[in-house]
């Protein structure tokens, strides 16, 4: 893959994990970051009218989910097994569940109530992870002993929403394997990207 761009706003978001691929990758890329001031004259430039836009060789693509699976093939970060195809899919198709109260807890003032929903709703996903992980055999990385895509969602995205939940460790507490990988991930594979590329959240 040659002449990479990745276009979006000034936060790990929904490209994070994107960012994370090609890092750990070493595929140079132009990350291409727009300001809130700038997007409403822009937004009509983008298909749908929002980021993240990915581009290679000036084809450009669109939603995240596609565009992780898209590269994840390309990277040699996708599972060959059916199974474990659905595994890939079924746990990024996850983010979108979070998206409405992601944005509430990030960008407004926490009202306690929605805090708490969130909350609530990220235990129960790391559990059903954590069972998930188990079931598959607790290996070094989530699906075995290959790194994939669910790695990078865990180590940026999953982090990132457990990062918000101040008052309690969740992910030491309801996901330990999980946490594990990702305490790995961040000494190794997202070492660089951690260092480079991520947004640190206040
Ligand atoms: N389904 C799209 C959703 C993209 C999306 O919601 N993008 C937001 C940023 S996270 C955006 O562009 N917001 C600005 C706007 O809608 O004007 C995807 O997964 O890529």
């Amino acid at each position: 893959m040659e002449n990479i761009k990745l276009t979006y706003f000034n936060m790990n978001g929904r490209v994070g994990l994107i960012r994370a691929m090609l890092c750990y990758k070493k595929i140079p890329f132009e990350n291409i970051l727009i300001t809130m001031e700038e997007w409403p004259n822009k937004k009509q430039n983008f298909e749908f009218h929002q980021l993240p836009l990915f581009e290679v060789n000036n084809k450009k693509m669109t939603q995240t989910f596609a565009i992780c699976l898209y590269l994840a093939r390309q990277l040699n970060l996708y599972p060959n097994d059916i199974d474990l195809q659905y595994q890939v899919e079924s746990i990024l198709a996850c983010r979108d569940d979070f998206t409405m109260l992601y944005r509430k807890i990030k960008f407004k003032e926490n009202n306690e109530e929605e805090y708490k929903t969130f909350k609530d709703k990220l235990i129960l996903y790391l559990q059903k992870f954590e069972k998930r992980y188990v079931d598959l055999g607790s290996n070094k990385y989530f699906l075995g002993n290959e790194i994939s895509v669910v790695d990078f969602f865990l180590g940026v995205m999953i982090t990132e929403f457990c990062f918000l939940v101040k008052d309690e460790d969740i992910l030491s507490k309801y996901s330990p394997g999980i946490k594990k990988i990702i305490d790995n991930l961040k000494e190794n594979e997202l070492k660089e990207y951690y260092e480079k590329y991520h947004i640190p959240l206040k």
